[in-house]
């Protein structure tokens, strides 16, 4: 009944404050023209400077991540992971169809929350950055090199992939939990027996070295809980993940009233370690399962989509000291382990406090025994014998927590719009900042590995009301960036994102730079349709299917005229681009083409399907302005009756 009165208290203040932002008309600063021009200049990359910092955020419901610069907050690139993207053509190319393949048919779409880069030793080793798809649950490995997709796997017994992608820190595995808890395997049941009968998968999928190297290494399936958000254990506690929960009451509807009334719901501890020393020794039960692996060839420009049929599980009950629960109060959301791995913050949705777990402690309890009870035999652990400390942060509605490197944190809250920094071990507030406004995640370059870089924290707002010119009802959400290298926060800048950024992950531009893919070796592309020369250049009729063998370089395409094509033809046009250098792709689009058109980079081949529908004579023209003669990139296609 409590907990009913303090959620009416709460859902209240949080109309008083969204209605409060739409009255005033906040800047965010009382700044002197000093000051803002120190701000103005603390974000100023002059024209051909560069930032000092790569921003991967999240695109949300756009499926898509993007890629900013800080402290400038200029947008360098939109990369597309689970939507067709008409820009490069991805999703519609013969090459990447595969990759939106799942095992309920191609999902060109997907809701994309939680970027992370690879790590080694816990730091951030710019090889790849991992991505969630929660909708129609994947995991998504993109290129730091080529800024490409490169690999999307399902996760089968998963519904909104949302616990995810969070990595270890050697990137040995890329793990996946379920929010929704469903029936494993999926059935036809009542909807009112989820309790006991309903489960939630935590997955564990192992990366290797190479390409098409994820693998669903094994699944939890715990009890039917909702599982938000999670990270790994670093350093001492490098071993164990651990995710938040909601609704251990086990409610199948979510009404306020039958899923918080739990005090406490949980952090589940996993010792992984534990559970892949198992299963090596041949424990877990094979299951039935189909789920898709996409994998793209750089070599080869193409993808190819692999069903898999079977996925191995583990019952936490068959380990004993693998998996515990640390109480933890009002409905969790984020789940956050500081840069030495001691503490584990928990931040509960409807409180105003901030738990904050100790491992040392959790460890001690476990080998003590010092339990309350168990839930599916699952031990509980007590919950004082757990705390290290609760930050009495006088914020309301606390969700993220990011770290920098001279042992503070910052932690978001929603419904009072601010990031609060607060020190670890004295657990005392430091400084606060209003958000403009209602701020989900924030990210400090480097904020959840064990070499924070600090400087800077962006802040990813959910409302954006008065901060842009006004663009019809909905706006672009915007983000913050605020400098922390002093006491106090200063916030800097405004800028837009796409779609909706949920996390993000940050790096220096150094790690990457190096290593970025300026272009595709000609003599290396190994495409089964590649044309090496213009010479080879060709058309190719198999029955219904025509064949075209492009080439182009700036600034024509062989063939240019195309003539014996007839209605009913199913025509691929094999671009391939012959130029060798940095920045000169070429792309192609045809008259009617009713996909898309690609966009191919030097050195690589690219196929768009074209069916003509009419008799006459078509043209195709490269999309891209790639020279002065960029408008003289052009040819017909003559097609005749069938
Ligand atoms: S969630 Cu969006 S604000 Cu999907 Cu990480 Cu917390
Ligand atoms: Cu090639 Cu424009």
């Amino acid at each position: 009944m409590k907990k009913q009165i303090l959620y009416y208290i709460l859902s209240f203040m949080m109309l008083i404050s969204i209605i409060g932002i739409t009255s005033c008309n906040q800047n965010g600063s009382s700044k002197s023209g000093a000051l803002l021009s120190s701000a103005a200049e603390k974000v100023y990359v002059a024209p051909g400077e560069q930032d000092e910092f790569y921003a991967f955020l999240s695109g949300g419901y756009s499926g898509n991540l993007t890629v900013y610069g800080l402290p400038s907050g200029r947008m360098f690139k939109e990369i597309p992971v689970f939507s067709q993207f008409p820009t490069s053509g991805y999703g519609y190319s013969e090459e990447t169809r595969p990759m939106l393949n799942t095992s309920h048919g191609p999902v060109p779409w997907d809701d994309l929350h939680h970027p992370d880069i690879s790590q080694t030793n816990g730091e951030l080793d710019g090889r790849w950055i991992f991505v969630n798809g929660n909708n129609t649950p994947r995991i998504a490995r993109v290129s730091l090199s080529t800024f490409e997709t490169e690999e999307i796997i399902e996760i089968p017994n998963s519904a909104g992939n949302h616990s995810s992608s969070f990595i270890t820190e050697n990137t040995e595995y890329v793990v996946a939990g379920t929010r929704f808890s469903v029936p494993v395997p999926q059935r036809d049941m009542e909807i009112s027996e989820y309790k006991g009968n309903f489960k939630g998968a935590l997955t564990f999928i192992s990366v290797g070295p190479e390409h098409g190297n994820l693998e669903i290494k094994f699944q939890i399936l715990m009890p039917g809980f909702n599982y938000d958000l999670s990270h790994p254990g670093r350093g001492k506690s490098h071993g164990w993940f651990f995710f938040t929960t909601y609704n251990t009451e086990e409610a199948n509807s979510l009404m306020e009233v039958n899923s918080s009334q739990n005090d406490k719901d949980f952090i589940a501890a996993i010792n992984w370690k534990k559970i892949e020393e198992y299963v090596n020794n041949g424990g877990g039960t094979m299951m039935p399962a189909n789920y898709a692996h996409n994998v793209y060839d750089e070599d080869k420009h193409s993808a190819t989509s692999t069903m898999i049929n079977e996925v191995l599980t583990v019952n936490p009950a068959d380990v004993p000291g693998a998996v515990f629960f640390l109480p933890t109060p009002k409905s969790p959301h984020g789940c956050d382990v500081d840069p030495s791995g001691q503490y584990i913050i928990g931040a509960g949705k409807l409180s105003a406090d901030l738990t904050v777990h100790s491992f040392d402690k959790m460890i001690a309890a476990i080998d003590a025994g010092k339990f309350d009870g168990d839930a599916y035999g699952i031990p509980i652990l007590k919950f004082e014998e757990v705390l290290a400390g609760t930050v009495k942060s006088g914020g309301l509605g606390p969700l993220h927590t990011e770290f920098d490197a001279e042992g503070n944190a910052y932690t978001t809250f929603f419904i009072s719009s601010e990031v609060v920094k607060w020190k670890i071990g004295t657990w005392e507030v430091v400084d606060r900042k209003p958000t403009f406004y209602s701020v989900g995640h924030l990210m400090i370059p480097g904020g959840n590995s064990r070499k924070p870089f600090g400087k800077y924290v962006v802040a990813m707002n959910k409302i954006t009301k008065d901060r842009y010119l006004p663009t019809g009802p909905e706006m672009e959400h915007s983000a913050q960036i605020y400098d922390i290298s002093g006491e106090k926060m200063e916030l800097l800048y405004d800028f837009p994102t796409h779609g909706e950024p949920h996390y993000a992950a940050g790096c220096p531009a150094d790690l990457l730079r190096p290593n970025s893919k300026k272009f595709y070796r000609l003599d290396e592309n190994n495409h089964p349709f590649a044309t090496k020369t213009a010479a080879d250049a060709r058309v190719e009729r198999d029955g219904k299917d025509v064949h075209i063998y492009m080439t182009t370089i700036r600034s024509h395409f062989t063939p240019d005229n195309i003539e014996g094509i007839k209605v009913g033809d199913r025509v691929y046009f094999h671009v391939t681009n012959h130029e060798q250098d940095f920045d000169v792709p070429h792309g192609f689009a045809v008259l009617g083409a009713n996909t898309s058109e690609i966009l191919v980079m030097p050195g690589q081949t690219k196929t768009i399907v074209w069916e003509p529908k009419y008799v006459g004579v078509w043209p195709f023209y490269c999309t891209d302005f790639c020279s002065a003669l960029h408008q003289e990139m052009q040819g017909y296609v003559r097609v005749s009756p069938a």
